[in-house]
This record gives C-alpha cells, sequence and structure tokens, in this order.
C-alpha cells in the first residue's frame, strides 16, 4: 500500500514537470500568444537575409505575436517541411521566402485546405493559381535589374565609351531575384550594341562563391576581357572585390562593378570608389507583413502585393548626403 502510493506520487511529480517544462518550451516558441505565425526562412546565405530575419523577429515581439520560425538551410524540403509542421500546429497565418518559385503548389494547397492562410515574403512564387497566397511582401527585382542597366548606360554615356564586355554574377538559380534582376537589366541594355554579356554564372549569393565566380571568369576571359561585373547580391560583390584587390585590378576604376542590396560594407565600398553602383533591395519586410498578419485576424481584405520604396546609390550621387547609408 505504502509502496503504491509512493509510485503515485512519483508519477505525479513527473507529470507535473512535464507539464511545466512543456509551458516553458512553449513561451520559449512564442506558442503561448494568442496570435502565432509560422515563418520558413529559407537560409542564412547573406548579411541581407540576417538582417530580413531580426526584421521579423522584431516586428512579430512588437506586435506581440508569437513566431514559430524554421530555418531551411537553402533546402527546399526543408521549407516544405516546415510549412507542414505549421499547418499540423494550426498556427494563425504562415510567411515563407521561397527559395525557389517552382514546386509550392501541393504544400500550398495542403494550407488552403487547413484555413490557414499564406504570406509570401521577399520572393515570389510560379503558380497558376494565385489563391495559394493570400498576399506577397517584397521588393520588384524587375525594377532593380532596371536599375542596374539604366545605371550601366548612363556611366557608359559619361564615359564615353566604345565597346563594354560585362559579365553576370546570379543569384540562386530559378529564385525570383535572380530570374528578374537578370531579365530587367537585359531588358534595359539588351538593344544597346555598346554591351556584350560574355558571360553569366551563378554565385547562388553567396560571398564565397561571388570569390569563386571570380577567379574562374578571371582564368576565362582575363582582366582586359571584363569591363562590367554585374552582380546580384552584395555578399557576393564583396567576395569578388576580395579577388579583385588581390590580383591588384582597381575595382569601381579597372572594372565598372554593379551590386543589389544595400548592405553597410557595399555602401562603404561604394563611398570608397571600389563600387559604381548599389542598387537598393530592403530587407525590412517585418513591419509590412505583422501589419498583414493583423488585418488578416480582424476580417479585412488584404492587397495582393506591397512592393517597399527603393532606388539605388551611385558613384553619380553626393555619397557625403546622410540619407546614403547601408544596412
Ligand atoms: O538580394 C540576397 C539574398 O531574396 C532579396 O536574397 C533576397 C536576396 C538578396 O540572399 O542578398
Amino acid at each position: 500500500m505504502k509502496r503504491r502510493a509512493v509510485c503515485l506520487l512519483a508519477v505525479l511529480a513527473c507529470c507535473l514537470c512535464l507539464v511545466s517544462c512543456g509551458k516553458e518550451q512553449e513561451k520559449e516558441n512564442g506558442k503561448a500568444a494568442s496570435v502565432v505565425v509560422g515563418f520558413s526562412q529559407l537560409g542564412a546565405e547573406s548579411s541581407w537575409r540576417i538582417a530580413n530575419t531580426e526584421s521579423m523577429e522584431q516586428a512579430a515581439k512588437d506586435a506581440g505575436y508569437g513566431l514559430m520560425m524554421e530555418n531551411a538551410n537553402q533546402k527546399q524540403d526543408k521549407q516544405i517541411d516546415a510549412i507542414r509542421s505549421f499547418i499540423a500546429y494550426q498556427v494563425d497565418v504562415i510567411v515563407f521566402s521561397p527559395i525557389v518559385e517552382n514546386g509550392w503548389d501541393n504544400v500550398l494547397n495542403e494550407a488552403k485546405n487547413a484555413g490557414i492562410p499564406v504570406i509570401l515574403m521577399d520572393r515570389m512564387i510560379d503558380t497558376k493559381d494565385d489563391s495559394l497566397y493570400i498576399s506577397y511582401v517584397g521588393a520588384d527585382f524587375y525594377a532593380e535589374g532596371r536599375r542596374a542597366g539604366e545605371y550601366l548606360i548612363r556611366k557608359a554615356d559619361a564615359m564615353n565609351a566604345g565597346h563594354l564586355n560585362i559579365v553576370e554574377i546570379s543569384g540562386t538559380i530559378d529564385s525570383t531575384p535572380m530570374r528578374d534582376r537578370q531579365r530587367g537589366f537585359m531588358d534595359v541594355i539588351g538593344g544597346d550594341s555598346r554591351f556584350t554579356v560574355v558571360d553569366s554564372i551563378s554565385g547562388d549569393f553567396l560571398r564565397s562563391k561571388g570569390e569563386e565566380c571570380m577567379l574562374q571568369l578571371l582564368e576565362k576571359y582575363g582582366a582586359d576581357g571584363i569591363d562590367v561585373i554585374y552582380s546580384h547580391n552584395d555578399s557576393m560583390t564583396l567576395g569578388v572585390l576580395d579577388v579583385l584587390e588581390q590580383k591588384g585590378i582597381r575595382p569601381g576604376t579597372d572594372m565598372i562593378l554593379i551590386t543589389v542590396d544595400g548592405e553597410k560594407e557595399a555602401v562603404d565600398a561604394l563611398k570608397a570608389g571600389k563600387i559604381n553602383c548599389v542598387v537598393q533591395c530592403t530587407p525590412r519586410l517585418g513591419e509590412a507583413v505583422m501589419a498583414l498578419v493583423k488585418s488578416l485576424k480582424a476580417g479585412e481584405t488584404v492587397s495582393k502585393i506591397t512592393h517597399p520604396a527603393e532606388g539605388a546609390f551611385t558613384d553619380f550621387d553626393d555619397l557625403t548626403d546622410p540619407s546614403v547609408e547601408g544596412f
């Protein structure tokens, strides 16, 4: 009898501990909040991405929402698994930044059938069924590509340039920023006989791969065969800068460098004359996303697309202006 009572007590103590430990864990994950947002971030490949994750975390905190975040480390499968786990948990809203554009219809249909609205943050998907997402918050990458091209035309005019060989270092293949930054750029410069894009290779938005790409390009074309480098993000560009400087090539002078994002290190390099143009792309999307979540919870209809205002910093600008700064 006595032994049974002791056993019972022990079991009870264990249960209590499990409940309280579980609660702690829940709080940590933000699951205890009244509104829970499931967020699948695609990775941590660049400073842009890290600032974007911070923006989402801060905005969720400010709004008092719980954020269940999963980082997919650049794997689409992991993003699909994360979305499935958010559906199983019955989060209020799913937010995700799709690593590539295709291959989401099945999992997004599952979310739709579960009645969970999906917000695309940062990147778009390619689908025939627009009802699979409620809203997109992110840059107009096509406009960014055009801005890069417009800068190059202005620069070529100012230099009175003859013919210029361009190499493109693109972002992750089949991602929205890669596709649209390329398309926008080509639509602007494609018809101008002063320009030839001699090569386009992918550096996957990574600094280390930007370095590798530049080494390969120099090997293939030599410094004299490259006049312009169009790189789809700052992280890769910073890798390119390292290589050029090691080889005694003066970036910004011997070669024109055009980059996208606007992180601090790149804007500083622009100010130092090592980069010629930084097309802006803001990572600070968290606030706009949480405002959408709020509207959805209030039963309001939300706009299908939100593009933040963006521009470009170039060597034609007054770079001492305090508004010229990176993130
Ligand atoms: O330009 C790059 C990042 O999707 C806009 O992804 C984003 C891009 C950004 O890795 O630095």
